[in-house]
């Protein structure tokens, strides 16, 4: 219907037919193992509304993501709201066909747990989390798969090499001990702060041609920055030294991301158009860099 000029409902305001598409977002509105602030489920849509408010021209790469990348957005993938296996089986199925279509998924959230399905689905990648919290404990308030667990669970099947965490600055102690013995490459957010091009560039030398799967917790920002999150934590990098990171941490070898732990109802917007802004970045990134 050319008449009418819709504005498309998927990020960006834009959609292209999947079998055109080399990059495909899914929402999932997962909103089942908060232990504080909920209301995850409203995330997706929120972070769509934000992108369709943002340039999808670049400044920082100079070109537009949308000339350059097909972009398709599927909607948001049915949640079951008490069945975390269910849910998560259908995580890992869409995940597992979008990439075996030869296109790049990404994962609107949500909450954290979601990333440990979505990962299942790559052999040999490199994870590369950013994030305020280790997320490394081995159970939480009884639960062996949560938020404040999810990578614990990815390192049940990842060798702990190949996990690296940028931006901590919280964890338990039994945390800490775990994260000391396993070696798990880490960045703190004073790190970052400290010096953004050194860190990305360290990043990019440690992962080096390694596929990735890039998981960002929004939590990662300062709660000044991202107010919209299930548990800020105070002491963060800027929006702008995370988007000076992701842009040179999309020139790895990424095979997926996904952008979590939005929670609207504690937001006023900021956290939304920040979570809009850092996939653009990353897009324009990964549109610049030959692979
Ligand atoms: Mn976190």
């Amino acid at each position: 219907m050319e008449w009418i000029t819709p504005v498309k409902p998927g990020f960006g305001g834009f959609d292209e037919p999947y079998e055109r598409a080399n990059v495909v977002f899914v929402g999932v509105p997962l909103d089942a193992t908060s232990s504080y602030r909920s209301g995850y489920r409203f995330g997706p849509a929120r972070i769509r509304e934000a992108s369709a408010n943002l340039e999808t021209y670049l400044t920082s790469a100079g070109l537009d993501v949308f000339e350059r990348l097909n972009i398709s957005d599927l909607g948001d993938l049915m949640v079951t709201p008490t069945d975390l296996r269910a849910t998560g089986e259908r995580i890992s199925r869409s995940v597992q066909r979008i990439t075996k279509d030869g296109k790049m998924p990404i994962l609107l959230g949500g909450e954290h747990t979601l990333s440990y399905f979505a990962f299942q689905s790559f052999k040999d990648v490199f994870v590369v989390q950013l994030d305020a919290h280790r997320d490394l404990r081995d159970e939480y308030l009884g639960d062996k798969l949560c938020h404040a667990t999810v990578m614990r669970r990815v390192l049940d099947h990842l060798p702990p090499e190949r996990l690296l965490q940028v931006g901590i600055r919280s964890c338990s102690k039994e945390e800490a001990e775990f994260a000391r013995e396993a070696r798990i490459a880490t960045y703190t957010s004073e790190q970052v702060i400290d010096d953004v091009p050194r860190i990305a560039a360290e990043a990019r030398k440690l992962v080096g041609k390694a596929r990735v799967y890039l998981t960002i917790d929004l939590d990662v920002l300062d709660p000044a920055f991202a107010p919209g999150v299930a548990t800020p934590e105070p002491g963060g990098p800027s929006t702008v030294e995370i988007l000076r990171l992701v842009r040179e941490l999309g020139k790895l070898n990424i095979s997926a991301f996904d952008v979590v732990e939005l929670v609207p109802p504690h937001d006023d917007g900021t956290t939304a158009f920040a979570a809009a802004k850092i996939i653009y970045e990353l897009l324009a990134a990964m549109a610049s860099s030959p692979k």
